[in-house]
Order: structure tokens, then sequence, then C-alpha cells
């Protein structure tokens, strides 16, 4: 299925430092980086954009509502996108609000243990809803950011997972009480970087702490893959599947990881692993029929940039194209694997065993499952045929 793609301002605005060596490109405003990306929507490249309200207003403590004042000038600026991005038909589809950005939130935002740091990031929170209202923005995003720890002696257990829960619930009254044009909410998971450890370190954990929150039916998962279920050897197709299984995948950050690493952010598909994995991922959402967006949460390979006017709008141009060209790429063959008889009639072959008992287990009928006489050596003398499924799938994936 052909989806629509989304590229986030931070991604086109990213310097592209690293903790070694500072930002090599010059910097692009919040206004330069939205004709960017308006350039890549007239290109049929692009659907969507998305922001932190960093990205494009930078956050003054002492004016918290400076979105609502006309003489601000984060107002100004805020008109100003609207304006390019309507003429562009360039939809902001998702707001995130940076806790991670700013000094004061170094031990936290949302679970910070000074209150009155909490009531900041919340405001900041609101302020970032209010943002993706003006835009008419349908997500929200809360990414764990400096929400975790390295010290586990220095953490409040009885009250970590309850201020999430507490931030959270805020963000989806504020939404309602004021009826705002988001209409669901996601949890961005991340094992680890920047804190030593997150406490919604997968996108497991984000879907347990969901159940708990005032609203569920407001809230799902984004995860970032490969990169963040990478980070930690974790599997992106489990991921995936899981959180499409849950109902809770509205859309889905993407990049490429080296398993194990640093959150490496290299555009899709490029690097030294994550091609099998990554059409893998794609390929389970077409087999499920799965039907949201992507959007792209990388940045261009410090290697690869350079300082320089010539550069500074050049390269930011052609990371966006290498991305989507690159995801296409990816489409078209998890849309063949989907499609190819071949594969799925092997695939068959192993899945979808027939027996009479599998309606007991359907609609568990205790008795006639306690009473099924099963013919025990058969099933244990049947091989399984994992290898050969995946060597078919080799196959196509090299064209072969
Ligand atoms: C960082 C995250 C972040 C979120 C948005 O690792 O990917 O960029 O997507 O806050
Ligand atoms: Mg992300």
């Amino acid at each position: 299925m052909k989806r629509q793609l989304s590229m986030p301002f931070w991604c086109v605005r990213s310097t592209v430092g690293d903790p070694f060596g500072g930002p090599v490109m010059d910097e692009v405003s919040a206004l330069e980086a939205c004709d960017i990306l308006c350039d890549a929507k007239a290109k049929g490249l692009i659907d969507f954009t998305s922001t932190h309200d960093d990205d494009i207003v930078e956050w003054d403590p002492l004016n918290p509502m400076d979105d609502q004042d006309p003489s601000s000038p984060a107002y100004k600026t805020l008109h100003a996108l609207k304006e390019k991005m309507d003429k562009a038909g360039l939809k902001m589809k998702m707001v995130t609000c940076s806790l991670h950005g700013d000094r004061l939130f170094r031990n936290g935002g949302l679970t910070n243990p000074d209150p009155e740091i909490r009531a900041l990031a919340a405001q900041k929170v609101m302020r970032t809803l209010r943002i993706g209202n003006f835009f008419g923005a349908e997500y929200f995003t809360y990414w764990v950011a400096r929400d975790g720890f390295e010290c586990q002696f220095a953490v409040d257990w009885a009250q970590a997972y309850k201020r999430i829960e507490a931030g959270l619930n805020l963000a989806t009254r504020y939404i309602k009480e004021n009826k705002l044009s988001i209409k669901y909410c996601t949890i961005e998971p991340k094992p680890n970087e920047p804190r030593g450890e997150m406490f919604l370190a997968t996108t497991g954990h984000a879907l347990a702490l969901i159940s708990r929150l005032e609203d569920p039916s407001m809230w799902g998962v984004n995860p970032e893959l490969l990169q963040h279920e990478g980070m930690t050897n974790l599997s992106a197709t489990n991921a995936t599947g899981m959180a499409i299984n849950a109902g809770k995948l509205p859309f889905l950050h993407v990049g490429n990881q080296k398993a194990g690493q640093f959150d490496n952010d290299n555009p899709i598909l490029t690097g030294m692993d994550g091609l099998k994995e990554m059409i893998s991922v794609f390929w389970i959402l077409e087999k499920l029929d799965w039907k949201g967006h992507i959007e792209f949460d990388n940045h261009l390979l410090r290697a690869d940039s350079a300082p320089g006017e010539a550069n500074r709008i050049q390269l930011r141009k052609d990371f966006i194209k290498h991305n989507v060209d690159s995801y296409r790429m990816a489409e078209k063959k998890a849309e063949e694997l989907a499609a190819s008889k071949e594969l799925n009639d092997l695939r068959a072959a192993m899945l979808d065993k027939a027996s009479p008992i599998e309606k007991a287990l359907e609609s568990y009928d205790l008795k006639a499952i306690q009473a099924a006489k099963i013919d025990y050596k058969k099933v244990l003398e049947t091989p399984a045929s994992n290898a050969k499924i995946d060597y078919a799938f080799n196959k196509a994936l090299l064209g072969m």
C-alpha cells in the first residue's frame, strides 16, 4: 500500500552534531525549514510534517501563553508558518513537547521530583497542545525524553510511573476540555539516551502504562524502528506486531540502526544492517492491513553533512529525497513479498494447519479440549519449516 509520509521539522533543522563534535551544518530557521518541507510537498515527496514546540517557536517560561499574544514573536512565527503550509497544502500531523532541550528538565520532565518543575513541564505541554490545535494537528506524542534515571536509589519508585500517568492524563484533559484538534496521543518509548535508563523503555512498557490511564482509548504508541527497540537488541517486528494487534499503532517513526548501538538515527535503510528487518516491518504492515502513516525520524549522516551556504538548503533537500526514495523502494519490495502467491503458499503450508480441534480451542470448549485424542507421535515427528520460508523470502529479497 502506498502510504502517506511525514518529515518532521526537527529532522530538517538538525545541524547534525554529536557528543564528540559540534554541529556541522549551518542552521536553517523555522521558516526556511518550512520552505524546504513545502518544496518536498510540491514535489510529491511528503504529505505531512510534525514538530516539537521548540523546533518552531522558542519557549519562554516567563510568558507561557505567548502563542495567544498577537504582539509576541511566537505568535507571528506561528502565523507565518501556517500561511506557508496552507499555501503548499502541507499538513501538520503531529506535535510533541520537547521536555529534553531546556536545562531545567535535566532530571526529568513529567517525573521531575520537584513539583514546580513538573508544573512548568505541564505548562509547556499545554502550550504545545494549543500550538498543535492552531495547525489542526491530529496527534500529540509524548517521547520519554529525560523521564528516566541513572541512579536507582535516587528514584521515588512509588511515584515515578504515577507521575507519568498524571502528566499524560493532564494532556488528555486539556485536549478534551478545550476541544482541541488532537484526536489521539502516542507514547514513544526508548530504552536509554539521553538518560541511562528511561521509565518507558519499550513498546510493551508503553502499552502497559496506557492501560492505567484515565482514558486509554485516547492513547497508543509510535515506536521508532529500527532505532529504539534495536538499541537494546529487541525486535522491531515484534514491537510492530504487538502494537498493531493491540489496535494502538497510528503511525511509525522510521530510520536505520545497527543493533546494540547508541541511537544511530541513520536515514532509512542506510548503514551496515537493517535492510531485511526494515522490509519485514513493512511486510507486516501489509499483512495486517495496517492503515497508518510513516514518519521519518532520523538525520543526515554526520559524515555526509557539510558546512557552507551551498550545502545549507541543498543537503537537507537531498536528505528528504534519500529517505523517501529509500522508503518507497522498501515499501515496493514489502508489497511484492506480501502479494507473492509462492511465498504465501509456503507460509500457509506451515501456518494454516486445519484440525477439528481448532474450533474447540477458539471457543474455549474445555470439555472438548480435555477429551481430544491427539496423535502425539505424528505431531512430534512433523518438522517445522522456518528456515525454508526464510530462504524463500531471502531469495525474493535478493531478486533471485
Ligand atoms: C528521540 C526521539 C524524538 C521523538 C520526538 O530519540 O525520536 O525525536 O521522536 O520527541
Ligand atoms: Mg522518534
